[in-house]
């Protein structure tokens, strides 16, 4: 069949030269790289949801709630992931092409559940899925704990999908049957079973037993408005209203007389045409069930038995593929960091989601949009609520990974650099795959919105003021990391990867070269943009810098904040002013342009190698001319005063080290030294949880919102760490010193991100640099997670050579 064709294909392309055969051949791999990941948990948004990567199709979602009161089922139902409601969940395994395993421990419904999800290849459709769906109670429950859990599957777009039971009015014995076909999948046939014989439901006396047992299974199904689907919650309950009202009818309001809540609480069966199909099932004590989708086009179907094995195959997979990749060194050896490390990992890729729909940007190109008069920030206190001039876009689709399920369910450009770094160096197709669908964004000017809120599901959790994307907006180019390290990987500079061929097809160098070759045009598109939009004006800077006029700063400024720099309130310039000269979007560029010359040199593209050179020598050294404060010892940013001087604005802090965390101070610059001293200084940056944010010694630190002025985020240590590493591992004056410093740093981030997860089970946005607390959003498994990448990072004694290993 074509899957297992495609596989030899694979396993052929990457020993022998792919030119030497077809274009179809190529064509054959891609498409079982994209088959492999076109089944996910792609609803991260949900505790468990999965979908394929098709923009309207199949969806299916989990739903359960604790039934031994009447009252409380409202609030105790949990379907959406929401903040502060359950001691940790996540998937300890996680691997995008296999599947794994989540584990969520939710106290109010006293309830430990698991979710093991896997995918098995086969066929033209993305091949089976199922999952295993387990709950047990928790040590303080009653033994005889009652839940009622739900399995829903609806379906946007054409196609159909019915359930293929005879019909029977109380509930099913024995499986529920399901066949249909929709876009993106053809034909398939879902099973949800009934479990183990170890399984049991709650019994009881009143009469309404006899008419709808609780050992059956309830199938409602349901015709839904389209936009309306993703309302799982309210549908359901006023599809249970049905029953209940049904209920009072018969046995009056008085509460002696009704049935217990387990049975109060069930969907009263009625099967049919619709296009969402609740499945619910009444359990007393530990239960377990499946759910196995299987595609026509596959050669066999998917069974309980094909799914514990496939369980099995996905953890032994992921086991040694993520010991190979991202082993922790020392001294993080022993089984608990490797769990946490796994943990972290698996979130992320566990976290990635498919969206699809529309966004809401204002594209009035405003005058004032050009934000060159100093009148411009005090009209607009808030420039992001100035104008209303906004308009819904058409559809558009997004396959990445997201900061946080429960609290930033979407794709935002900045981060999903930092999330891509562990990735590339597990699956590098999958990685690019997500850069290629973030660069499909790109409107015709270059322009990239920071923040992909695509759909009403996702504006749900957006207030309006901030749903709104404008096209002259930045935020740092973070994807360009992903791309050195890409490079790094095809120049062979860090171990090529082993694993699955199809994580790894584009370490082939004729297939590296047509995928750069497509997206070149993106990136130089891309690259001018920024150039052209974030330009800064050097007119009143009477520097040596003039001649080249290599300077930047972020539009979309408000006195507050700069949040497209990232760094929300990070203290800037005060009162804003259009001559300002942001020192890390300077940085930024710095980075951005290598990488483009990098690719440039690749491609073979002479002229183009030749005009980012150029840049390249005039950014580094207008960093230095421009930004570079010989008094304070560090860079920083730049403005003008009321005299039309021009002045340094020195805050320091993740700001002021900027050149040297996107890795553009060489080992011996005259910069590093100072550098150096200010990271390990701990009356400034310096904390035992990490590099603050803002030195403790700025008038600002710890003020206002507190956002990015203190406490330790772990993307901007991540970076320290890494250029700390280089410096130790160069031959140069200040090797001791950076690994010293890389030596305490490693150890302090690692340990603080653990100790906050054993406390709490949570993996935080950002940490308390006095006590080191997690802090902020909780479950924030986006660059948070690159603590994996921090402890596969080797030990180092203080010569900067490795600890061996059995220390
Ligand atoms: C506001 C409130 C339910 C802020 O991780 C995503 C971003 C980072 O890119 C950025 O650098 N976070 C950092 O400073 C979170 C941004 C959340 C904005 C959404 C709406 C939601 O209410």
């Amino acid at each position: 069949d074509l899957w297992s064709t495609a596989v030899l294909l694979l396993t052929a392309c990457c020993h022998r030269a792919v030119a030497a055969d077809t274009a179809a051949e190529i064509l054959e791999i891609e498409k079982a790289t994209n088959q492999s990941l076109l089944w996910g948990p792609y609803r991260p948004n949900l505790y468990f949801g999965v979908r394929p990567r098709v923009p309207k199709s199949l969806m299916a979602g989990l739903l359960w709630a604790r039934v031994e009161e009447y009252e409380g089922i409202q609030t105790n139902l949990r379907h959406t992931c929401e903040q502060h409601e359950l001691d940790g969940y996540g998937w300890n395994e996680y691997d995008v092409r296999t599947g794994g395993r989540q584990t969520i421990h939710d106290p109010v419904n006293k309830l430990d559940l698991t979710t093991e999800f896997v995918k098995v290849p086969g066929g033209e459709h993305g091949g089976n899925w199922g999952v295993r769906i387990k709950g047990a109670p928790r040590e303080d429950a009653a033994p005889d704990l009652k839940s009622t859990v739900f399995f829903y599957v609806s379906q946007e777009g054409l196609g159909h999908t019915t359930v293929t039971n005879d019909g029977d009015a109380s509930g099913f014995e024995g499986s529920i049957h399901m066949e249909g076909s929709a876009s993106g999948l053809g034909d398939f046939k879902i099973e949800i079973t009934e479990g183990p014989k170890s399984n049991s439901h709650p019994r009881h006396n009143h009469p309404s037993y006899e008419d709808k047992p609780l050992d059956k299974t309830f199938v409602r199904s349901i015709q839904v408005r389209e936009d309306q689907l993703w309302h799982v919650k309210p549908i359901l309950f006023q599809n249970l209203k049905v029953t209940v009202d049904e209920i009072i009818a018969q046995y009056g309001e008085d509460f002696e007389k009704l049935p217990p809540p387990p049975q109060l609480y069930t969907l009263t069966n009625d099967i049919g045409h619709g296009n969402m199909h609740m499945i619910q099932k009444v359990f007393e004590g530990p239960f377990e069930f499946d759910v196995l989708y299987t595609s026509d086009s596959s050669p066999t179907p998917m069974t309980s038995d094909a799914l514990t094995k496939a369980i099995k195959d996905a953890t032994d997979t992921f086991s040694t593929r993520f010991l190979e990749v991202h082993k922790p060194q020392a001294p993080f050896f022993g089984d608990r960091f490797e769990e946490f490390s796994k943990s972290l990992f698996s979130n992320l890729l566990g976290g990635i989601g498919y969206f699809y729909g529309d966004s809401r940007t204002d594209r009035s190109y405003d005058p004032a949009y050009e934000e060159d008069n100093e009148g411009f920030w005090e009209e607009a206190a808030d420039a992001q609520t100035r104008h209303s001039a906004q308009s819904l876009t058409d559809p558009r689709e997004l396959f990445t990974s997201i900061p946080s399920r429960p609290f930033f369910p979407r794709g935002f450009l900045w981060d999903e650099g930092f999330h891509l770094l562990p990735v590339i160096d597990y699956d590098v197709d999958l990685s690019l795959d997500i850069i290629k669908s973030w660069f499909s964004l790109m409107d015709d000017d270059g322009w990239i919105g920071r923040e992909q809120i695509l759909g009403a599901e996702a504006r749900s959790k957006v207030p309006p003021e901030f749903q709104i994307q404008y096209p002259h907006y930045a935020n740092p180019p973070t994807l360009f990391f992903v791309l050195h390290a890409f490079l790094d990987k095809l120049e062979s500079k860090s171990a090529i990867t082993s694993g699955k061929e199809y994580a790894k097809r584009l370490l082939n160098p004729d297939v590296a070269t047509s995928y750069l070759r497509e997206l070149y045009p993106l990136l130089k598109r891309h690259y001018f943009w920024f150039r052209r939009t974030q330009a800064g004006d050097i007119k009143s800077y009477d520097r040596e810098a003039f001649s080249s006029k290599e300077a930047y700063r972020w539009r979309g400024r408000t006195p507050r904040h700069i949040l497209t720099s990232g760094l929300d309130d990070y203290p800037r310039a005060q009162p804003p002013h259009p001559g300002e000269l942001h020192v890390d979007l300077m940085s930024w560029m710095g980075m951005m342009t290598r990488a483009m010359k990098r690719i440039a040199e690749f491609l073979g593209e002479s002229d183009d190698i030749t005009q980012f050179d150029k840049y390249e020598t005039a950014i580094l050294r207008n960093l230095d001319d421009l930004h570079w404060d010989s008094t304070e010892k560090t860079f920083c940013d730049a403005t003008i005063d009321d005299y039309e001087e021009n002045l340094h604005v020195c805050h320091k802090g993740y700001i002021s080290i900027f050149p040297f965390m996107v890795g553009l101070l060489p080992s011996d610059s005259p910069r590093m030294k100072d550098i150096l001293d200010l990271i390990s200084d701990p009356e400034q940056l310096w904390s035992e949880h990490g590099i603050r944010s803002l030195s403790k010694s700025d008038e600002f630190y710890g003020t206002e919102e507190n956002y990015w002025r203190s406490p330790v985020w772990i993307n901007m240590n991540y970076l320290v760490v890494r250029e700390l590493l280089n410096v130790a591992q160069t031959p140069g004056p200040h090797r001791t010193q950076a690994a010293n410093i890389y030596t305490s740093l490693r150890t302090n981030l690692v340990q603080t991100v653990y100790d906050s997860w054993l406390e709490t089970g949570f993996a935080w946005e950002q940490y308390n640099p006095e006590t080191g607390k997690g802090q902020r959003t909780q479950h924030f498994t986006g660059w948070t997670s690159l603590i994996t990448k921090i402890m596969a990072m080797p030990g180092l004694s203080a010569d900067g050579g490795r600890v061996r290993d059995e220390l």
